[in-house]
């Protein structure tokens, strides 16, 4: 290894040092920095060699070779500089930028119509006291049939075209299944609360089902529940009543047909008048010349679901409902196909 001297120092410092002022790329300066101040580089190097000299020298050489170094990387440092500050000008003079130009949109995502309208629903029962609750789209036979009144071998299951999971328990019972709807959340509730209870579920539902324009295989329910001392069928039409005003204007009328599921008694589904032709019926697309457009099934809760949860049924009373959040915006916005909410045309989407 060659001793360093002063000279040999003070050439390398010149030859890096007029290279430099020579290059117009930053590729050549990564090359010159490596050259000259990398691992191996020609400066690094020479001061390797600094350890063969007597402690004097040592001291002498060394500070040459520091102040070198130091040298080397300002000026690297300041032509690296120039070099960008060369380049944003010429960028600048050639580019020409017009700031009258009108500036790009951004494109901003909106929420899917089906989650505007349960946010709506639910805002308007949220206004009457209930709380918004979730719960499992995988669920087992116990809670989507069992507590709801329906036990096994029931015909009242063929209401529900189901999804089963394939999956067997220990007895080899296929337990577990894709919710048909949000009602096993009624006991699910109620197991994990004392009254009263007023609560929405929305959520989303699965059936076997062959689709069509009214029909999906997955579409959202949104299920309600109240229970309390002395809840009555009045409250049940009031709190209904109320929503559909809320939802469809103040002069709509409501209408209740008896109707059957296993976990109400009675049973209902409701209706309100055809807003499009204020329930005259004649010609109307929308309530197909009926004049009432059904919304919801609904009914005062089954003493036995009660029972099946431990509540008292001497003294507690309550009413449930569930609605298809798709069909009710289908009417509010005149969609006549439910298929258009799932196929994620953004013609379809971007209307709302
Ligand atoms: C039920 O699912 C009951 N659980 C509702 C209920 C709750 C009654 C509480 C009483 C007390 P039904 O099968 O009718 O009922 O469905 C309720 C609503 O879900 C329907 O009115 C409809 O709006 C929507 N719905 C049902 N099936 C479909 C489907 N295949 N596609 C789209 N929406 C559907």
């Amino acid at each position: 290894m060659t001793q360093p001297t002063a000279q040999s120092i003070e050439d390398i410092t010149q030859k890096a040092l007029v290279e430099l002022a020579g290059f117009e790329t930053t590729e050549q300066l990564d090359q010159w920095r490596v050259t000259y101040l990398g691992r191996r580089g020609e400066l690094t190097t020479i001061l390797r060699g600094l350890s063969q000299l007597d402690l004097n020298d040592r001291r002498l050489i060394g500070a040459l070779g520091n102040q070198a170094k130091t040298t080397l990387e300002e000026s690297l440092a300041s032509r690296t500089q120039g070099m960008s500050e060369t380049r944003l000008a010429r960028a600048a003079s050639e580019e020409r930028i017009d700031v009258t130009l009108p500036g790009r949109p951004i494109v901003t995502g909106g929420l899917h119509p089906t989650t505007q309208i349960i946010r709506e629903i639910c805002g308007a029962f949220a206004g009457m006291g209930f709380s918004v609750i979730e719960g499992p789209e995988v669920e087992w036979d116990h809670y989507n049939f069992e507590m709801l009144n329906i036990p096994s071998g029931h015909p009242a299951r063929d209401m529900w075209n189901t999804l089963w999971v394939d999956y067997r328990d220990e007895q080899g019972q296929q337990p577990m299944l894709l919710r048909t709807h949000t009602s096993p959340m009624q006991a699910r509730v109620m197991e994990s609360m004392e009254p009263p209870v007023r609560v929405i579920v929305p959520g989303k539902c699965y059936r076997y089902e062959a689709t069509d324009a009214t029909h999906e295989w997955h579409f959202y329910q949104v299920e309600g529940l109240a229970v309390d001392e002395g809840i009555t069928f009045a409250d049940l039409k009031g709190t209904l009543f109320e929503f559909a005003k809320r939802m469809f204007g103040d002069e709509r009328k409501v209408r209740f047909r008896c109707d059957y599921f296993p976990f109400v008694e009675p049973g209902v589904d409701m209706s309100i008048d055809c807003f499009a032709c204020q329930g005259d019926g004649q010609g109307c697309r929308i309530c197909r010349d009926s004049g009432w457009i059904e919304i919801m099934g609904a009914g005062m809760v089954h003493p036995k679901v009660l029972a099946g949860v431990g509540y008292d049924t001497e003294k507690y009373t309550g009413f449930a409902f569930g609605l298809g959040p798709e069909r009710i915006a289908m009417l509010k916005y005149g969609i006549d196909d439910i298929r258009h909410f799932y196929t994620n045309d953004l013609r379809f989407l971007r209307q709302f």
